[in-house]
């Protein structure tokens, strides 16, 4: 569900879209992502239009292009790793609480293979045996210009929710014994991992509490161009 006011809308616009964009969501809350071809970008557009503008509180999409490390805007992924592969991320580790549903849309799949690879989790499995590489270490994540914070890449609420949070960029472990390799390695043995091979107009859905992601290597494709949005933790995944 997108939450009370957006889907109402939709129902009024029209019925089976506002169904397409719950089973949408169903399926991203099941297996943690969610590729869709441009067919369903009618829908999508209309979905992420009566969505995103209140969701992220005026925070527009962005558009992610290869950058080398020289041109990245400071404190990006990219300033630290310029064209070379993404480490195994999630967005916005650096918030208190941080972005729920990732969209991205493929505006130019660039001049050769770039894929972004994901590592959907299993939650179950993972919030049952804690490992302490996960769960058992406090990492401090530092949010660019504003204040340092201590936490853990697992996050468990009192109601079986929660989050993981984890981007060797911005986090460094600080419990002797545990290192980020450590962690991704840990990681790996919990998610299932897949690869989205990019055509213009498809449309990928990443639920960034329970799914990592990464560029891979981008030299090869200077034109790339996804437009991503960040939504909020209300927007219908469920805990
Ligand atoms: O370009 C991609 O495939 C993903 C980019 C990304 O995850 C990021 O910049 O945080
Ligand atoms: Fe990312």
């Amino acid at each position: 569900m997108w939450g009370a006011s957006p889907l109402a809308r939709q129902h009024h616009l029209t019925q089976h879209r506002a169904m397409t964009g719950e089973k949408i969501l169903e399926e991203v809350a099941a297996r943690g992502w969610l590729l869709l071809d441009q067919s369903y970008h009618p829908a999508l557009t209309q979905l992420i239009g009566a969505t995103a503008p209140q969701r992220t509180a005026g925070v527009p999409p962005t558009d992610l292009r290869p950058a080398d490390q020289a041109e990245a805007r400071p404190n990006s992924m990219s300033a630290q790793v310029g064209l070379s592969e993404q480490p195994m991320h999630t967005d916005g580790a650096f918030n208190a609480v941080p972005p729920r549903l990732l969209i991205f849309e493929c505006l130019n799949p660039g001049e050769g293979p770039c894929p972004t690879r994901l590592w959907a989790l299993d939650w179950k499995r993972l919030t049952s045996e804690r490992p302490v590489a996960i769960s058992g270490a406090t990492w401090l994540v530092r949010p660019g210009l504003q204040q340092a914070f201590y936490s853990q890449v697992l996050s468990c609420r009192s109601d079986g929710g929660g989050w993981v949070r984890f981007d060797p960029c911005c986090m460094t472990p600080k419990t002797n014994g545990v290192n980020a390799d450590q962690t991704l390695a840990a990681l790996r043995r919990y998610a299932t991992a897949t690869e989205v091979n990019w055509s213009t107009g498809d449309i990928l859905l990443i639920d960034n509490w329970r799914c990592l992601h990464g560029r891979a290597e981008a030299a090869c494709a200077p034109s790339r161009v996804l437009r991503r949005w960040q939504l909020g933790e209300d927007v219908g995944l469920g805990g």
